[in-house]
């Protein structure tokens, strides 16, 4: 128990709640004292000595004294290795069955003993240790593993191995990922553990871990780009420490990387070359992200404690009689009868399709927060045992249901790790659909239960299923809120098939995308809080998660007009634009901050509007490339390493960059630029980079550059989708990509490609087949 602990557990003593949580916190050490064995004495175990190889497609096996490892290459150029027999599957990250081999990529003898496996992208190398280099067709050294290390209990019967591996990247790498961190975007040294958390409370940049963490991370070098994704969903730690270059005498000191592991396969991906060709290959790999309906690309707002209709009505009038645009409001756990999913507190919310239905009118959509805690006793809870054999909920290693204490009381979770079980649950989103909501919410799914001390989540002894493979939740616990994503989507695609669902979710894995985006969750209210929630965004999408947010005016505070204001801003360039709050938190109505910020909110909503083509266009490049919407400064020239350490403004798209202001009282700021021009979108002045400028940013104004040769779909006044595009430099081609919203289905996508470039004293555009395009607006003259 830490001193925070503590304190949280005294401070909760006096309530019933708090009672129950201290009852929980006991329970749970008790029933993994008793449901876990003890692991007693471990002996230690390196592969040892090279004995053998044998070539397998894409690769092949090497046989160790005591391990063996299978490398292979896959035809889209991604590297998979794993020891002791692990192979990419079954995985609850790789979509289908991986990859197919590369049968062009060779066996052969490496010097010193080792060997290699050659393949048109990349070579990894694997010395007679069972070291493993991972080299450009070059040679250059990407990273160099050394040979991993198990642990493992002397007496057979007490669990599986722990391990640990440690790379070496080039002293100039620096590090980004690891799903959702407040720290960052660039991940500085330190220990970063691998185990989905609710940071109870709200955080600040020093909080970690978080609720969506991955074991996946981008090394960005001089001598290239990789992605490493360790395929195992149990708790563990990366720690991270930077190279220096000259170091000591003047030699290079490497940054390292090691990863621990409480148990679970020793298997691990990399994907090599330009960051657009990872995240490709990344996509490949995990599944294509889904595209949100064109309406959760507008502007959102929620908050904790509507408390009644009449209330949502009040607030969403608000915005209509200001002539703000508003595309959703989210209905949070207040609007359950006593905190239970699925059910509507009457007297408060009697007619929520009503109120649905008048609000699309308006073109407003209800969304509705989803929680998998399901109260003990309730006629869901019946429901869900008579779920298949055993019923749909987590039990112990004895067999007893395990309970958990959140909203409602003592709960019951669904064990989503069950296909049975998810599928049951996906049919429950028919009560949602029925009251009228059109968009879902997915909220403490780390997931939680409340406890006075210790992990507040599920005892690791607790079983679950794990598509039939039988496990515990030091193994199901990261992929938990996986689950619970795919349950929801899967049954929304059941009942309502010709529309893509629109969900978001507090906690995920690596394939997260598949279902949906993500959220900040309870980021504090403060200038270190909207920083933070800028890491994450970009965390995210690094790791393959495009859509997410946070929550703008940071969730459980009171911020300042300026903070407010300059959050808004930077919620305007991000996927998830929404507003929330805590039942204790102040308003985040814009207007309710006076009336300046009410009109700069209004010119930030509008500009909003008019980049939603964008928006769209970005969305399905998403699912198409696996290139996130918002993108760190480097992604175009990794080469730059003052891009790679610049974490204050972000690329949307490959058109705009964007600096927004992170701190309080500025009116003026430095941006660092990527190389080529780029014209001020507020004056037109053109800048040349690479290089850095300082730009004027007065509250309500967020400094937004174009790229010069860009084309970006933006919609006129009338509503029209119209081309706007900026000058490329003179003796300089442009083009761009615009892709349409095809309506609210999976209808096909089509994607219209655009040229740019100078015929005497004007720019032209043309499209694929040659044709001038019209109606153009060429801006940067
Ligand atoms: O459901 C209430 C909140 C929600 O508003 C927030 O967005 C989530 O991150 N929820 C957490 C549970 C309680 C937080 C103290």
């Amino acid at each position: 128990m830490d001193g925070r602990d503590l304190v949280r557990g005294v401070w909760e003593i006096g309530t019933a709640r708090g009672r129950r949580a201290w009852r929980a916190a006991w329970r749970r050490r008790r029933a993994d004292a008793e449901g876990l064995p003890l692991r007693g004495a471990e002996r230690a175990r390196v592969p040892g000595l090279l004995t053998g190889t044998e070539p397998r497609p894409g690769g092949g096996l090497l046989r160790f004294a005591r391990s063996e490892l299978v490398v292979r290459v896959t035809v889209g150029g991604a590297v998979f290795w794993g020891w002791d027999g692990a192979e990419p599957t079954p995985s609850y990250a790789v979509v289908g069955n991986g990859p197919d081999p590369d049968p062009r990529a060779v066996l052969e003898p490496d010097t010193g003993g080792g060997w290699r496996v050659v393949s048109e992208r990349v070579t990894v190398a694997v010395s007679r240790h069972g070291a493993v280099e991972v080299r450009t067709p070059g040679g250059t050294v990407l990273r160099r593993e050394s040979p991993p290390r198990w642990w493992e209990p002397v007496e057979p019967g007490r669990g599986g191995a722990r391990w640990q591996v440690r790379g070496e990247v080039p002293a100039d790498a620096r590090f980004f990922g690891l799903g959702g961190r407040a720290a960052g975007a660039r991940l500085r040294d330190g220990s970063y553990r691998l185990w989905n958390t609710d940071p109870k409370g709200g955080f600040g940049p020093g909080d970690d871990p978080l609720y969506l963490t991955m074991p996946v991370h981008w090394v960005v070098a001089d001598a290239g780009t990789h992605l490493m994704f360790h395929d195992n969903t149990w708790d563990g730690r990366v720690v991270l420490r930077e190279g220096e270059e000259g170091a000591g005498s003047g030699a290079d000191r490497p940054g390292t990387t090691e990863l621990r592991a409480e148990g679970g396969p020793l298997r691990c991906w990399v994907l090599v070359g330009t960051p657009a060709r990872v995240a490709q290959g990344w996509s490949g790999l995990t599944g294509p992200a889904a595209v949100p309906p064109q309406w959760a690309l507008g502007y959102q707002h929620a908050r904790w404690g509507f408390g009644s209709e009449a209330e949502v009505r009040r607030v969403v009038a608000g915005y209509a009689s200001r002539g703000l645009p508003l595309a959703a409001v989210h209905l949070d756990i207040d609007h359950y009868d006593g905190h239970r999913v699925f059910t509507v507190d009457r007297e408060r919310f009697p007619d929520l399709p009503g109120l649905a239905a008048e609000l699309a009118a308006d073109g407003v959509r209800l969304v509705s927060i989803v929680d998998p805690a399901v109260k003990a006793g309730d006629p869901l809870h019946s429901a869900g045992l008579a779920v298949g054999e055993r019923g749909a909920f987590v039990r112990d290693a004895r067999g007893r249901e395990v309970r958990g204490e959140v909203w409602p009381g003592e709960c019951a979770y669904p064990d989503f790790t069950d296909p049975a079980v998810r599928e049951w649950w996906g049919g429950l989103y028919e009560e949602r659909l029925a009251q009228g909501f059109a968009g879902f919410w997915h909220d403490m799914n780390e997931p939680v239960a409340f406890a006075a001390f210790g992990d507040a989540t599920l005892p690791r002894s607790a079983r679950h299923v794990l598509e039939g493979a039988g496990g515990d939740h030091r193994a199901a616990h990261n992929v938990y809120a996986l689950g619970m994503a795919r349950a929801g989507w899967e049954g929304l695609l059941r009942l309502r098939p010709a529309e893509r669902p629109f969900l978001f979710s507090r906690s995920g894995w690596a394939g997260m995308q598949r279902y949906g985006g993500s959220w900040s969750g309870d980021v504090e209210s403060s200038w270190e809080g909207m920083r933070a929630s800028l890491a994450l965004v970009l965390g995210l999408g690094l790791c393959g998660v495009p859509y997410s947010g946070p929550d703008v005016g940071g969730f459980g505070g009171s911020p300042s007009p300026e903070l407010f204001l300059r959050w808004f801003e930077l919620g305007a360039f991000l996927p998830l634009f929404r507003t929330h709050a805590a039942i204790w938190a102040g308003r985040r109505e814009p207007w309710e901050f006076g009336p300046q910020v009410e009109e700069a909110a209004r010119a930030v909503l509008a500009e909003r509007e008019r980049l939603r083509p964008y928006f769209v266009t970005l969305a399905h490049l998403a699912r198409r490339t696996g290139a996130p919407y918002v993108r760190p400064l480097w992604w175009g020239a990794p080469e730059d390493r003052r891009l790679r350490d610049c974490e204050d403004a972000f690329l949307l798209g490959d058109a705009l960059l964007v600096a927004p202001v992170l701190e309080c009282g500025v009116d003026r700021r430095a941006v660092r630029l990527p190389r080529g021009r780029w014209y001020d979108t507020a004056t037109g002045a053109a800048h040349e980079g690479p290089g850095q400028v300082l730009l004027d940013a007065p509250l309500g104004r967020t400094p937004v550059l174009a790229r010069a040769g860009s084309v970006l779909p933006v919609r006129g006044e009338d509503g029209a989708v119209t081309l706007e595009v900026w000058a490329p430099a003179r003796g300089r081609t442009g083009g761009g990509v615009v892709v349409r919203d095809p309506g609210p289905g999976f209808e096909a996508a089509e994607v219209e490609r655009y040229a740019v470039r100078w015929a005497g004293e004007t720019v032209v555009v043309e499209d694929e087949a040659g044709e001038p395009v019209t109606g153009v607006v060429v801006r940067g003259l």
